[in-house]
């Protein structure tokens, strides 16, 4: 069994330890907004330790679409590496674990209609592309 490394930001490891240790009943949503987030469990493309990540929660019919978006930052969040590296995920979606294969999303007309559905489940994506020239990185969380 691979180790388990928590993120070194505070309230993203906080946010997971509420989150997995009630078993997907507490910690479930993003701070004051009250919208929902998943927890993807991943290996580190260096250490191969177990990552885990809060996103918000954006469903294409059984799909999960992940947005590398890290609030606008000029630099792509690092899991966005773990996962090029790596397409083999979990997703806790509350109580359920789901088993995934992740790839990312090349096709324009394919990336804009998730983008439209990203930015309809949490507003702040849109705002968060204007603020950077890199464009967001896109993943489709399929059933593995
Ligand atoms: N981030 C998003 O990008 N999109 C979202 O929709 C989103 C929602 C969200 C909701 C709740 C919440 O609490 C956080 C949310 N975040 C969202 C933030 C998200 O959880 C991540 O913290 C953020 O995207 C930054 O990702 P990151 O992978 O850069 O994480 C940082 C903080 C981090 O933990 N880095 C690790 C560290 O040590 O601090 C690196 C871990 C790692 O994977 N290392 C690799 C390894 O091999 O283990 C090697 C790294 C390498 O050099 O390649």
């Amino acid at each position: 069994m691979a180790e388990y490394i928590p993120s070194t930001s505070d309230w993203v490891r906080e946010q997971v330890e509420l989150y997995e240790g009630s078993g997907g009943t507490e910690g479930t949503t993003l701070r004051d907004t009250g919208l929902p987030v998943i927890i993807v469990t991943n290996r580190g493309n260096q250490t191969g330790a177990i990552r885990k990540t809060p996103l918000m929660r954006v469903k294409d019919g059984d799909n999960y679409v992940l947005v590398g978006s890290r609030g606008g930052a000029p630099r792509n969040p690092v899991w966005v590496y773990n996962l090029r590296a790596d397409n083999s995920v979990e997703i806790r979606d509350e109580t359920e674990v789901y088993a995934m294969r992740v790839r990312e999303v090349e096709d324009d007309a394919e990336r804009a209609r998730l983008w439209d559905l990203s930015v309809a489940a949490f507003p702040p994506y849109a705002e968060y592309q204007e603020r950077t020239t890199r464009k967001i990185p896109v993943f489709v969380a399929e059933p593995a």
